[in-house]
């Protein structure tokens, strides 16, 4: 077996790679840009090399530099992961020109998949079932149009150099073809520098379903049982899952050995998938091959029990495949959902920043988490905004799907925009629940999958106040700098009433709070309503009790940032302007009723001589009663409620004209 492998890329798949390495004894050596001084993988591996700037055309594609490090280091091999130069001929031909083993394909089998017309003529000789078509090397317009008649409609114009859904057209009639193929030739001109076109029927409600397969040196190939990766957005992935939802044995079976037959074709070494349209009559039909150990190869070991990056060494290394076609078997249910920081409410534009809050859900049987980042790190512009894959496996898929949903809601993260609302959404969908899938699923259930927050917006405060305040409080008994505000020994702590104000802003609503402790309980007005709220915080975890209602959220408290997260949803607000001084309730000459509530005492008659701080009103709200004190030495005026009466917050309850000579002393 190798020493000492050379793992040309970055991030999840580099962490991955080099996990397995060192489970077999091999040692990884790793390059990095300037970007990822400090990343995982380069922390996770034996040595690291720099190998230049952050953008990846100097650094992750610099295959020379990159062979360089392999050679100078001792790295027999090198593993290109998936994207970068794992598809890249000429770097697999360079590494086999210099001694050094490529973890993939030959060249020749890498580029027998790159042209997709050339692509279905291999395909076809091998038996492998294609969408009826046309993908011969005439592209005269007349042939095009005799073989779009062929074909019949609704059809499809794809580009013979495409990949990822670019350059392709669908055509409903024969009188759209001509401008819809000028159309689709120069698109396809433009982005791949080749007009050429293929036809193919259309599949109206197609599902994407791949097959993992893996080929030894001697030509022997396996399948390892398939995935459906129709859950979809603009032809990137978020949602996969092994085996295949409702797949017959048969269908398994036939497509499996399909996939063997494609890439026994091309003599294929290594690991490889092979992508179907696979329609809702069951049939299905050669789409493209990858050749590379794929984003969501995970559920498929979850599945199997199979390691593939360890399949992948031990053939690079000549040995045989492991196991046998016979021996390969399944159990249960695996799901991946991709994590990627991006603002699905904002078309899932890219996000960047800080993961200054990260915290990952338990691994264990049912629970994996795949990724190359760590708390503090950033996401920047330079590369692929995934953040993690979370994969999970059950017995059954109903119950992976919970198990999915749950490790969502334990998947937190503060500072940069994330898709995880999305996918638990997603996840918890009653039509994916019921596996409803085809490639259109994510626009057929929009208004599923961008749900109104969980929250209640008042409750949503309540806890923000209270996990403020927890906070603060923790901090306060552990302080020692005598100038930080968290330092300062408060009176409203004391067996007293006091009201501390907090104005929270959500969006661009301003909300003011007055939070009233007394005896480790609170109460917390906001918009005219009093919550009762009592709580433990420990370290993240806020448990509170609103009302009767037990609640919990965790919470990541950042300078003026508040993120609270709550089922796999977050709610964000800032600490608008703080005060750290605290009023008495009513304490400003104010004789308004400070929330909704109930008179219960009215302790003044018109005429009375009052003095200042003398208590007036005695209101009740939420049983707990308050006193409306007088802000002046004066004299009752007028009193505008009676006791029993219901007031509502901002009331003046009563009037008082402040005498000349209480003016004098004030003045
Ligand atoms: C198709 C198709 C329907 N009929 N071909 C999209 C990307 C490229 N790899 C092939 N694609 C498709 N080819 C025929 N004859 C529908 C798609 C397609 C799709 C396929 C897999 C996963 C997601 C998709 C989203 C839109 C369209």
């Amino acid at each position: 077996m190798f020493s000492k492998i050379l793992i040309a890329n970055r991030g999840e798949i580099a962490c991955r790679i080099i996990h397995t390495a060192h489970r077999m004894g091999i040692r990884c050596v790793a390059v990095y840009s300037d970007a990822d001084a400090d990343a995982r993988h380069v922390a996770m591996a034996d040595e690291a090399f720099h190998i230049g700037p952050a953008p990846s055309s100097e650094s992750y594609l610099k295959a020379d530099k990159i062979i360089e490090i392999a050679k100078e280091s001792g790295a027999q091999a090198i593993h290109p992961g998936y994207g970068f130069l794992s598809e890249n001929t000429q770097f697999a031909e360079a590494c086999e020109a210099n001694n050094i083993v490529f973890i993939g394909p030959p060249s020749s089998a890498i580029a027998a998949m790159g042209s997709k017309s050339a692509a279905k003529a291999i395909m076809e000789k091998a038996g492998v079932p294609l969408v009826p078509g046309y993908h011969g090397d005439d592209q005269s317009p007349e042939t095009l149009r005799q073989e779009a008649e062929k074909c019949g409609f609704p059809l499809l114009l794809k580009a013979v150099a495409g990949g990822g859904g670019k350059g392709m057209r669908v055509v409903e009639r024969m009188e759209d073809f001509d401008d819809a193929l000028a159309a689709a030739k120069r698109e396809s001109k433009n982005a791949f520098g080749n007009p050429d076109m293929l036809i193919e029927r259309y599949l109206t409600q197609p599902r994407h379903v791949e097959i993992q397969v893996f080929c030894d040196q001697s030509g022997k190939g396996v399948y390892l049982a398939e995935r459906d990766c129709s859950v979809q957005r603009r032809h990137q992935k978020v949602l996969e899952e092994a085996p295949a939802p409702g797949l017959s044995e048969e269908t398994r079976k036939a497509m499996g050995e399909a996939a063997v037959k494609a890439a026994q074709a091309i003599n294929y070494v290594g690991a490889g998938t092979v992508e179907f349209l696979y329609d809702v009559d069951g049939s299905f039909f050669f789409m493209e091959m990858n050749t590379r150990l794929q984003v969501e190869h995970p559920v498929t070991e979850m599945v199997t029990g199979q390691d593939l990056v360890e399949w992948q060494l031990k053939v690079a290394w000549g040995e045989p495949l492991p196991l046998e076609q016979s021996q390969v078997k399944t159990r249960g249910h695996a799901l991946e959902a991709r994590i990627y920081a991006e603002d699905p409410d904002q078309d899932f534009l890219p996000a960047t920043g800080n993961l200054r809050y990260l915290s990952t859900p338990d691994e264990s049987a049912h629970v994996r988490v795949d990724t190359g980042v760590t708390e503090g790190d950033d996401i920047s512009i330079h590369y692929d905004p995934m953040i993690a894959k979370l994969i999970v496996w059950d017995e059954t898929r109903d119950q992976a799907i919970n198990r999915m949903v749950q490790a969502l809601e334990h998947y937190r993260i503060a500072g940069v925009k994330t898709n995880i609302r999305f996918l638990h959404a997603l996840a918890d969908a009653q039509p994916f629940r019921e596996a409803d899938l085809t490639t259109g699923f994510i626009d057929d259930h929009r208004e599923l999958l961008f749900p109104k927050s969980r929250l209640d917006t008042h409750k949503a405060l309540v806890l923000a106040a209270g996990f403020v305040l927890e906070q603060r409080k923790s901090r306060e008994v552990i302080s020692t700098d005598p100038w930080s505000p968290f330092a300062r020994q408060n009176s409203w702590r004391m067996n007293s009433e006091y009201a501390q104000p907090l104005q929270l802003q959500v969006g661009d609503d301003i909300h003011d709070l007055k939070i009233l402790e007394r005896d480790d309980r609170y109460q917390v007005y906001v918009g005219g309503s009093v919550y009762n709220l009592t709580m433990r915080l420990d370290d993240d975890y806020l448990q509170a009790v609103i009302n009767g209602h037990r609640i919990s959220v965790h919470g990541n408290l950042h300078n003026d940032q508040l993120v609270l997260f709550y089922e796999g949803d977050t709610f964000n607000c800032n600490l608008y302007k703080e005060s750290y001084g605290f009023e008495e309730m009513a304490g400003e000459g104010s004789l308004a009723a400070p929330m909704n509530g109930a008179i219960v005492a009215v302790q003044a008659k018109v005429g009375d001589k009052v003095k200042a701080g003398q208590s007036l009103v005695i209101m009740e709200a939420m049983k707990m009663e308050h006193a409306i004190k007088a802000p002046a030495d004066g004299v009752v005026t007028d009193i505008f409620f009676a006791e029993g009466d219901q007031v509502s917050e901002g009331a003046e309850l009563i009037a008082i004209e402040v005498t000349a000579d209480a003016e004098e002393e004030a003045s």
